[in-house]
């Protein structure tokens, strides 16, 4: 069955919603991105965001139509029945089965669902220290060196390391663009969207010049 557009709502930011974007955009089916505003504001002195956009009108809907419902969320028609889909990584695995990128068979689905699984915790290590209000630059750039090992240490605990091991263990008749068979995937996209955000962390912690990035 075919949709004649998908509905990504989310804040006005990159976060979790973004993947399903690329994917639904990667896929030529129209989007409409539903954007919800996040306003800075001080109070007693510290930056709070302000959500009312979402929190006070569409969750307010939407959560009667679907308890579950959060930020991102995919909202479209199929077969008369409107569908409302909440959960980042439901989301990127349905658009995935929808679309032919989630694996062609038991086996690789399987293993799209592991390395998605994979991605998050890639993106958990680096979101929770953005997220991080630091008392001062010291604690910050401590953190942020324990971040790096986190990711990019080859040993044991390197995250990155297991998609390269991923990579490499695939058969010769198998492309390495891709982590399964020979196409595109959902944990690509989420792979690829987590890396940009190691990207900006590299550089801006100036970890990039050993990677001469
Ligand atoms: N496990 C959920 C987490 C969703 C979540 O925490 N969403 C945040 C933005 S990243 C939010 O502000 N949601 C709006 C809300 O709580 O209503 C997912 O992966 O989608």
């Amino acid at each position: 069955m075919t949709v004649d557009k998908i509905i990504l709502g989310y804040w006005s930011t990159k976060g979790l919603g973004s993947t399903s974007r690329q994917m639904i955009i990667y896929a030529g089916v129209p989007l409409v991105s539903k954007i919800y505003r996040l306003i800075p504001k001080l109070e007693n002195n510290s930056l709070t965001y302000d959500g009312s956009e979402w929190h006070e009108k569409d969750k307010i809907i939407l959560k009667k139509k679907n308890s579950l419902i959060n930020l991102p969320y995919l909202q479209f028609r199929e077969g008369g029945k409107e569908i409302i889909i909440a959960q980042s990584i439901t989301c990127l695995s349905f658009l995935g089965k929808k679309f032919n990128m989630f694996g062609e068979n038991s086996k690789e689905e399987l293993a799209c669902n592991q390395l998605l699984q994979e991605t998050v915790d890639l993106r958990n290590i680096v979101t929770r220290f953005a997220y991080t209000h630091f008392e001062n630059e010291n604690d910050e750039l401590t953190e942020a060196s324990t971040v790096f090992n986190q990711a990019f240490e080859h040993s044991n605990v390197g995250k990155l390391q297991k998609f390269e091991h991923w990579l490499s263990s695939k058969s010769n008749e198998e492309t390495k663009l891709f982590l399964i068979g020979n196409n595109i995937s959902s944990p690509d996209f989420n792979l690829f969207d987590t890396l940009e955000l190691y990207y900006e962390f590299l550089k801006h912690y100036k970890f990039a010049k050993k990677y001469k990035l």
